[in-house]
């Protein structure tokens, strides 16, 4: 899409500091820390949010749940714990209309999920 950030971010008109990389993933810092470690995981393929992910294919599907676990791993975040947290819609406060998957970690996250 022509005016995603995030998709300029996966085409690299966007600068950003990349952790991982695959054919089908791209996970990067975000730019608004809420933890140590805060990376974000998107799919390079546009598509909005949870309620479109069976427009993925099955391998891009893999490849996103997968790179949330390489992230945590890279990150030296894996054993000490993490979260996963995919914002959809208005009232989860999704604010960047692309598909994506916060890791959280690097110190106790708040018992609050809601
Ligand atoms: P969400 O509320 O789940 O839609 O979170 C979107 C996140 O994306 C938010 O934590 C900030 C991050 N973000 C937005 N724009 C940029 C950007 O240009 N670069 C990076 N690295 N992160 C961004």
């Amino acid at each position: 899409m022509d005016d995603c950030i995030f998709c300029k971010i996966a085409r690299g008109e966007i600068p950003s500091a990349k952790v991982y990389e695959d054919e089908y993933v791209l996970a990067f810092r975000d730019i608004n820390p809420m933890a140590p470690t805060h990376v974000v995981i998107i799919p390079k393929r546009h598509v909005r949010n949870m309620n479109e992910i069976a427009l993925l294919s099955e391998a891009e599907r893999l490849a996103v749940l997968s790179a949330c676990e390489k992230v945590a791993a890279l990150e030296g975040v894996a054993e000490s714990g993490y979260r996963v947290v995919s914002n959809c819609g208005p009232d989860a406060d999704q604010s960047v209309q692309h598909l994506h998957f916060h890791v959280l970690g690097g110190a106790k996250l708040s018992v609050n999920l809601a």
